[in-house]
């Protein structure tokens, strides 16, 4: 063995035989000659991957990933979006981009889009946009309105957007080097008027308030009952609130919503999806982890790591909601065996629908963060508490975002609808606890197409947030880079299909299965708080708002975990 070098470069190490009896110069132009026809080779299949997939490397070119690159394909996305609604809708609540108008919820506007979106231009260091959000916030907001509006949704997009922006504007360097007082007088003006929600005979916060007469109005529907994910979906922004400014009474009013719920004794952890205002009783048996019910758990996870793990109360409600999930709503796919979260429409002991909402897609990343706390798994494995129902729960939270990206692998566009039915295992679908995929169980796209159903009523899609804020999860946390590799292709499928020419911006769809997919004139506040946002995050890298630092609101709003001023004030009447 020798090692040769030609003009200072090494060629490589090879045994001499006899039929290698060619002179060093010919030796040498063969070495070149192979040399060259690599690099050509390879910028070629670099030039395919760069035409299929329009913005950076495709997921073939792993080793080749430009994170950065795609990370500001989803900026480009944002300011596109965002330069779409400030020409056609500036000011307006909603932004219809096919049509390029803008409509108003209330007569003179509540920022809607302006406020959801504010601290994700902070994120992506938008400057620009950000100081016009800012300055039309300062001089043109005001919620001193004749208008009704919905408790949970004004908490979460308004006042979660607000308290985001107060945070993030003195802890991203890049944003401001000191706080900005505005979003944060804005946010208590608000919430003053939102306390009237909670002035119902039990403490359950009302369906919606008037604003400039600070009243609670009653649910017009579901016999005046409350959506429980609703109501039980206002704490992070109010106990943050409280803890800025030194008055628990926001703390408290919110607070109270969690023991009334948890006073109803609800079996294993699993809460029906009304609750009245009046009375503080469940008016329904129906459990479901999709709409009405969704946020429900997730806050339980949230508020225990709000508090920096002070509030204990949360973490048992969340670890009995979890393993109640896993008793009665779990089960499985008939062809791939995939474990999807299905619906208890008259309570436990009845009969499981196979149905999911998108909606249920927060979950699998909300199951990872529970039982990380937001570290890393490697770093999560090597602490004193970790155990094998954590392990489990990992598993849990893998087998579930497989099945939420395959809500968007199997339609002609690559975008979820709306809602999912299943093939299901078992003929009586009763849920098998702890099922995992059978190593028999075909795993390709054709069997997974047989096992979801869309209906046509169910076909839309609306730039919901869900699967990519638990991707962003999923990624952080076990650091698998195939959670980003599905946001990169999700993303790209949001490019060809949602994004409308000549700069309207992008748009919901009717029907995920129809090629071209009919836009639905409407671009969500939330693609811009929310579903950018998260993929956003998903491409950067990860000690960019270190997940155990912080937690985000339902609305992906960024709030800090501290250390709460208060003691939980309330104890559960049973175990
Ligand atoms: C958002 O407003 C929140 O994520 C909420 O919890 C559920 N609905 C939308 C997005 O899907």
């Amino acid at each position: 063995m020798a090692v040769k070098a030609i003009n200072g470069i090494p060629l490589p190490l090879r045994r001499k035989s006899p039929s290698h009896k060619k002179s060093i110069v010919s030796q040498s132009l063969t070495s070149y000659f192979g040399l060259l026809v690599g690099v050509v080779a390879f910028l070629w299949a670099l030039f395919s991957f760069v035409q299929d997939y329009p913005i950076g490397f495709s997921h073939h070119a792993s080793g080749l990933v430009d994170w950065d690159h795609r990370r500001l394909a989803v900026r480009r996305a944002f300011e596109e979006s965002w330069k779409a609604y400030a020409e056609h809708a500036w000011g307006n609540d909603r932004y219809h981009p096919a049509s390029q108008k803008g409509s108003q919820m209330s007569p003179s506007g509540l920022g809607w889009i302006i406020v959801d979106s504010l601290d994700t231009m902070m994120v992506m260091n938008l400057t620009e946009p950000l100081a016009e959000a800012r300055k039309w916030l300062h001089r043109s907001l005001s919620y001193d309105q004749d208008q009704d509006v919905n408790t949970f949704e004004t908490t979460i997009r308004m006042l979660g957007g607000l308290l985001s922006a107060h945070y993030l504007s003195s802890h991203l360097p890049f944003v401001s080097s000191r706080r900005d007082a505005v979003y944060l007088t804005k946010a208590i003006d608000l919430a003053d008027r939102l306390l009237a929600a909670y002035e119902s005979r039990s403490g359950i916060p009302y369906a919606s308030i008037h604003l400039s007469r600070k009243k609670g109005i009653v649910s017009h529907a579901d016999g005046g009952a409350s959506s429980t994910a609703e109501a039980s979906t206002v704490q992070l922004e109010m106990k943050y609130l409280s803890h800025l400014t030194n008055n628990d009474t926001y703390w408290r009013k919110a607070e109270t919503v969690m023991s009334i719920l948890d006073a109803n004794r609800a079996k294993d952890g699993l809460v029906p999806i009304f609750v009245h205002p009046d009375t503080g009783k469940f008016t329904t048996s129906e459990i479901r982890l999709g709409s009405r019910g969704d946020s429900y758990y997730e806050y339980l996870i949230k508020q225990y790591l709000q508090t920096s793990g002070d509030e204990r109360i949360y973490y048992t409600m969340w670890q009995e909601a979890l393993v109640g999930i896993q008793k009665h709503l779990i089960t499985t796919t008939k062809n791939s065996q995939l474990r999807f979260v299905a619906e208890l429409p008259q309570g436990i002991g009845g009969p499981l629908s196979p149905k999911m909402d998108h909606l249920v897609c927060f979950l699998p990343g909300s199951i990872a963060l529970g039982a990380t706390g937001g570290y890393t798994l490697t770093k999560a494995r090597s602490l004193p508490d970790w155990s094998p129902e954590k392990e489990q729960e990992i598993q849990l939270a893998r087998d579930l975002m497989k099945t939420c990206w395959g809500m968007y692998a199997v339609t002609a566009t690559g975008l979820a609808p709306e809602i999912a039915w299943f093939n299901a295992e078992k003929k009586d679908l009763q849920p098998e606890p702890g099922s995992r995929q059978r190593s028999s169980a075909k795993d390709s796209l054709s069997s997974w197409k047989n096992d979801y159903i869309v209906k046509p009523l169910d076909a839309h899609n609306l730039q919901r947030p869900g699967t990519v804020e638990s991707l962003f999860m999923m990624w952080r946390i076990t650091e698998d880079s195939l959670y980003r590799e599905w946001g990169w292709k999700m993303f790209g499928s949001f490019e060809k299909h949602t994004k409308l020419g000549q700069g309207k911006g992008y748009s919901s769809l009717d029907d995920v299965n129809q090629i071209p997919p009919p836009a639905r004139d409407s671009m969500e506040s939330f693609w811009l708080a929310e579903t950018l946002k998260y993929m956003y995050l998903l491409f950067s890298p990860s000690d960019y708002l270190p997940l155990e630092d912080i937690v985000f609101n339902t609305e992906a709003h960024v709030l800090p975990r501290f250390k709460p001023k208060w003691r939980t004030g309330w104890e559960r009447s049973h175990n």
